[in-house]
């Protein structure tokens, strides 16, 4: 159905990260990510991006609605690092 693609651009300082996913997914894994800051994601739902760098995730949706994404890099969720991709129906 949707095919989505999207390249994330860090211009910032610090190691980011666009994970895919419901919301409890991401508040789950944000919870591990606390306990473990120094993980490394080959998911093809998120991708991390150190400064600089770019990353992409392709993705396709099977249905139209809000997907939530987020940085679950600790303290990045807190800081309103996340947002809702809208799938469209056509
Ligand atoms: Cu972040």
């Amino acid at each position: 159905m949707k095919r989505f693609a999207s390249v994330a651009k860090n211009s910032g300082k610090v190691k980011h990260e666009m994970v895919l996913g419901t919301l409890k997914d991401l508040k789950d894994h944000y919870e591990v990510m606390k306990k473990n800051p120094e993980m490394e994601h080959a998911e093809d739902n998120m991708v991390t991006v150190a400064p600089g760098k770019s990353g992409e995730i392709i993705w396709q949706f099977t249905k139209a609605g809000k997907v939530d994404f987020a940085c679950l890099q600790p303290g990045h969720y807190d800081a309103g690092m996340k947002g809702l991709v809208n799938v469209a129906a056509k």
